[in-house]
Formats: structure tokens, sequence, C-alpha cells
């Protein structure tokens, strides 16, 4: 039995989007961000990333982590690498060339995006995005992506997809990073095989499923 553990509203949207595409039966666990609590070692406190029952499992208390019957694996791109290869399907790589390649567009997002996204979304989260003072982290987040972006945007002009001209777990990582960079539009405007591409990654039935889920869940 696959348990994915972490809430829609966390970068377990990774593995929660794979899981639709593969078609898995899981168990899903809503462990929470602690600092989304404001007491989160309560006794009433939902499970979250600092319960030490949840440590005793993930011992770096991140979300997400699974439990594949006994294997507990945590990082989310490893995760998915891991699930896409054990179900195989057009998903996961094909050769060992497809598979550095996903590998390199997964620590490409991991390294080169997360960070400087990131502070995208959360300005957007936090409710800044029309201060001065937000559209300054914005900015200086999205001149700090104009580099990788460049790449993606030359990679994508040629291709469809990141690996092998199809859709697959690569994809997924990196959209779902990309995403946190989504409401700076000047990026995007910039580089419109990475819209193009973002949309079509979007517009898949699993992806939507996926995001139907995460809008019911309390922000
Ligand atoms: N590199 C890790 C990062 C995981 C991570 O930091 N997840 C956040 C939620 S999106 C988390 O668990 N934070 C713990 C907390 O806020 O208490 C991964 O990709 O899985």
């Amino acid at each position: 039995m696959l348990t994915i553990y972490g809430v829609y509203r966390s970068r377990a949207t990774r593995t929660l989007w794979l899981a639709g595409e593969l078609g898995l039966d899981f168990k899903h666990v809503p462990v929470i961000q602690a600092r989304r609590l404001s007491d989160p070692t309560s006794a009433e406190a939902p499970v979250n990333t600092l319960t030490p029952s949840y440590l005793s499992i993930n011992p770096m208390g991140t979300i997400p982590c699974i439990d594949d019957d006994g294997m507990v694996l945590y990082e989310s791109m490893a995760i998915n690498l891991y699930l896409a290869r054990k179900h195989g399907t057009s998903l996961a790589p094909s050769d060992l060339v497809e598979d550095a390649q996903m590998m390199q567009w997964s620590f490409f997002a991991a390294t080169e995006l997360e960070t400087n996204a990131l502070k995208i979304s959360s300005t957007v989260a936090e409710g800044l995005a029309n201060s001065d003072a937000g559209q300054a982290v914005m900015d200086v987040a999205a001149r700090m992506l104009r580099r990788p972006f460049k790449v993606l945007e030359q990679h994508l002009s040629g291709n469809d997809y990141l690996v092998g001209n199809r859709f697959s777990v690569a994809d997924i990582n990196v959209a779902e990073v990309v995403r946190y960079a989504q409401a700076h539009a000047g990026l995007f405007d910039a580089n419109p095989s990475v819209k193009a591409w973002l949309d079509r990654c979007q517009s898949r039935p699993a992806f939507k499923a996926m995001w139907d889920a995460r809008s019911t869940e309390a922000a």
C-alpha cells in the first residue's frame, strides 16, 4: 500500500499530481506544515511536521513523504522519480539517457528555480504583491530567474515537453516549481514557449483534479 503524507497546499502537490497521472491507489495523510499552526505542539494540534509520530517516519519533518509498502522516502523529486520508474508508463524514463535527462531537469528545478520562484509565490500569498516592497522582491526574484527561464525557453521552443517529446515525470517536477513564479506576468511574457508548455501541463485532467482538491483544502 502506498501512503502519501502532506497536505495539498504544499510540495506534496507534485506527488499527488503524479499519483493521479499514474492512476495509483493510495492513502493520503494530510500532514500540515507546523509553521501554519499557532501551537503545533499542543495535544489538539493536527498531525503536523513537528508531531513526534511524523518525525519518527520522516526525521526531516518535511512534506511530502511516502511509505510504499514499508519503504519510506522523502524529498519530492526523488519520490516522483522513484514512483515513475516503479510504475513505468510513458511518464518514466525509457533508458539510461532519459533517466539522466529527467534527473537533470528535476535537479535544475530544485536548485536553479525553486528558491526564487518561491519568493514570488510567497509574496503573493502574504498579500504583498501590490505593495512597492512586494513588487521589488518579485522583480529581484524574476531577474534571478531570467537565465534559467531562458534555458527552458530555448529547450521548449523546439520541444513540446522536456524529455523524449512526451509528457513525463520531468514535466511534473519542473512545472510544479515554475508554477510558483506564475504570478510574475513579465517573466512569462518574455518566455512564451515556457508559458505555452505550462498551460499544456496544467490542462491535463490529473493536474486539474489535483488543483480542485487543493482548492477545497483550508488555506
Ligand atoms: N526539498 C524538500 C522540501 C520539502 C519542504 O520543505 N516542504 C515544506 C512544505 S512545502 C515543509 O515540509 N515545511 C515544513 C514546515 O513548514 O514545517 C522537498 O522537495 O521535498
